[in-house]
């Protein structure tokens, strides 16, 4: 059955690829995406959300949400990463498609209110919106089904040692989405490094369907850029890995189908202070949680490795069969 989904999302390139799986998705009817300050300004992630709705062949609104943080936090974007626009400065015409006038916090706590039945919720950002959206109507907790994140790492970070840029970049919303008892499943860092990778001969298949597929046009466009910088980075440590691994796509494919990942469920505490851990997730891995000092919470479902061909799969006949 097609289950119902908002996406809050900072779109660069990783973004790009995982909205157009979740917008071509027959699982998904996608009924807005909002946006989020992030990898690139809010600008940026709006101008590039809606070219990447463009590309996907639907027509789904977009939402602009909050422009900063939620404490004044001084952290800088991923640009370095994603390029200056946040779509690696590809030529993707500039959109035709406007932005909706409602904010996107109205727009997520309007629609989860308006649910028959509790709903899907992705964030592939960082949390400032859906934290806001949680202070303002806690009554949207019980409207949702799954919220599937793509935040934190368990065994390393990316931004700093042990933070994953999602949570270093607004920790105390990361706080507050995580202490809440939503249903939650987070796709860290972890599983990319573990089966959570398309490789060139993927690549190649979308390539091949891009003439007439402006969605797989525009995912190989971002694949082949992806494959060149990590090519580049890894060169670095002496051995040219040729593949990707956006950990945005991964996100959405485990809320598709959460049988492509290894699952492990933890208690998880996000650190807003800390002298080298500000952003991290701390994960409880004890198995006695039960005896622990901080106060006992739902346990969160997390990916810690995903299954490479059945990855592949989902994301290939996703594109080139619907
Ligand atoms: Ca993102």
């Amino acid at each position: 059955m097609t289950r119902n989904v908002i996406i809050d999302c900072d779109t660069g390139m990783d973004d790009a690829v995982a909205l157009l799986l979740a917008l071509r998705s027959p699982e998904f009817n996608v009924l807005g995406i909002t946006c989020v300050n992030g990898n690139v300004g809010l600008g940026h992630v709006v101008n590039n959300t809606l070219r990447v709705v463009e590309h996907s062949g639907k027509d789904v609104p977009v939402y602009a949400g909050y422009s900063s943080t939620l404490m004044p936090s001084g952290e800088e974007d991923a640009a370095a990463v994603h390029g200056k626009d946040g779509l690696g400065g590809l030529p993707f015409p500039a959109p035709k498609k406007q932005v909706e006038k409602e904010h996107a916090v109205d727009f997520i706590i309007r629609t989860f209110m308006e649910a028959k039945e509790p709903m899907d919720w992705i964030t592939l950002g960082p949390l400032t919106n859906a934290a806001m959206a949680i202070r303002r109507e806690p009554r949207i907790a019980e409207k949702i089904r799954m919220l599937t994140m793509m935040a934190g790492g368990v065994h390393s970070g990316n931004t700093s040692v042990m933070s994953e840029f999602n949570v270093y970049f607004d920790p105390e919303a990361a706080r507050i989405v995580f202490d809440n008892d939503i249903p939650k499943t987070m796709v860290p860092l972890d599983p990319l490094w573990s089966g959570g990778r398309l490789t060139e001969e993927n690549l190649a298949k979308l390539k091949a369907a891009a003439a007439d597929r402006p969605w797989c046009d525009m995912a190989s466009q971002i694949f082949s850029q992806t494959i060149e910088i990590m090519a580049e980075l890894s060169r670095y440590l002496g051995n040219e890995e040729r593949y990707v691994s956006p950990p945005d796509l991964l996100a959405v494919a485990v809320a598709i189908d959460p049988s492509i990942a290894e699952i492990e469920n933890h208690q998880v505490f996000v650190e807003t202070t800390g002298e080298y851990t500000r952003g991290m997730t701390v994960v409880d891995r004890r198995r006695f949680t039960h005896l622990a000092k901080n106060n006992p919470r739902k346990k969160i479902a997390i990916a810690m490795k995903a299954n490479q061909q059945k990855y592949a799969d989902l994301v290939l006949n996703t594109w080139l069969k619907n």
